[in-house]
């Protein structure tokens, strides 16, 4: 209730401009005393062009090393949420000559999948690298000679607006293979927000309902093409929510599980847009929760097929869920 209410005043102050902008200058404020927030391996000279953007960098103290291979830089961090006890590998979407990188951070980090919150390219421009194989079979694998490893299209399902992927990853040298999973959201505009909470809240279930979250295996992947701005959104709704299913929010505001989750990976959230939009999928993920426990079950039913949550995602008034909040202007 006290959600719902903090999202009424801020909505009613038209504040979500002015408190995206406080926050951004708090980041700045208040963190660079207390962490060692310098960027400097990601500006040495050789790892420039293995950068996206010159302006969005992994702070040292948080950033994944990687293990075997000749180049131990990749542009990634590990965000922590303890209250949550959530992990996650925030990264850029691979550039080509980062595709070997990518795929060994997720062999060696022992990932089960990869959460992907653009598309290839977005207003004519390519904002990442095509760094998974379209077709399924071994002739059409993806062989990544620099690092050992190879990468097969083994099953694809399209949920209309999100497309999952199995995908095997083989280690060439000691003949290991793995599953990972590949969630594509394919319709979430670069500084824009999904369609509607409910349909991200849909992705989510599904990403949870397949275990990839847990904390028994190793941080999902989690991306977009700097991999700040949609994949901070996707960030803080699943931590903020799975900390009020826990029962631990603990006094903790939206804005300050923000903050933490800044002090491992610069600029989560790009715009204030963004930041409303975690504010109405956390305050209506919440009310869901309050009628029914999980927020799985909010999807009609766990063990749902991925169609039947397709034809759900397309109905935002059924009955089972209350309205959203005020719609956005
Ligand atoms: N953005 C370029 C690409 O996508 O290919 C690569 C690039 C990387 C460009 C880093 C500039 C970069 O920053 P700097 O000029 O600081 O090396
Ligand atoms: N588990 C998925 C399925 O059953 O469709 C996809 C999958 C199947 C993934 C096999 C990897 C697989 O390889 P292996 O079983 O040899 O690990
Ligand atoms: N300097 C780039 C820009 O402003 O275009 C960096 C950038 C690009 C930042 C995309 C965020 C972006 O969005 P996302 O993190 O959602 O891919």
């Amino acid at each position: 209730a006290s959600l719902e209410k903090d999202y009424n005043d801020i909505e009613a102050k038209q504040g979500w401009h002015l408190l995206y902008h406080a926050l951004s200058s708090q980041e700045i404020r208040t963190d660079a005393q207390q962490f060692d927030f310098t960027c400097k391996d990601a500006k040495r000279l050789e790892n420039r062009s293995l950068n996206r953007y010159r302006d969005v960098n992994p702070y040292d103290h948080a950033r994944i090393k990687l293990g075997r291979g000749q180049v131990d830089y990749i542009n990634a961090s590990l965000v922590e949420i303890p209250a949550a006890r959530r992990r996650y590998i925030l990264t850029q979407g691979p550039l080509p000559n980062t595709t070997g990188h990518f795929w060994l951070l997720v062999w060696e980090q022992c990932s089960r999948a990869i959460i992907m919150l653009n598309k290839t390219i977005e207003k004519n421009q390519i904002k990442c690298h095509q760094y998974w194989p379209l077709v399924s079979g071994a002739e059409d694998r993806l062989q990544l000679e620099d690092v050992g490893l190879t990468v097969e299209l083994v099953s694809q399902t399209d949920c209309s607006y999100y497309t999952v992927s199995a995908l095997k990853l083989t280690d060439q040298e000691s003949g290991e293979h793995r599953e990972v999973l590949h969630y594509h959201y394919t319709t979430w505009p670069d500084f824009g927000i999904p369609q509607s909470p409910h349909a991200f809240l849909m992705f989510l279930a599904a990403v949870r309902e397949a275990g990839v979250l847990e904390e028994s295996v190793g941080p999902a992947v989690v991306h977009c093409s700097a991999g700040i701005g949609r994949s901070g959104t996707f960030s803080l709704v699943d931590s903020y929510l799975l900390m009020l299913e826990r029962g631990c929010v603990d006094g903790q505001s939206i804005q300050s599980v923000l903050l933490t989750m800044r002090r491992y990976r610069m600029g989560l959230i790009q715009t204030h847009e963004q930041l409303k939009f975690s504010y109405q999928a956390i305050v209506q993920g919440a009310r869901s929760l309050l009628k029914h426990n999980a927020l799985c079950d909010m999807l009609n039913g766990s063990g749902a097929s991925p169609q039947k949550r397709k034809l759900a995602a397309n109905d935002d008034s059924d009955d089972e869920t209350p309205p959203p909040p005020p719609p956005r202007t």
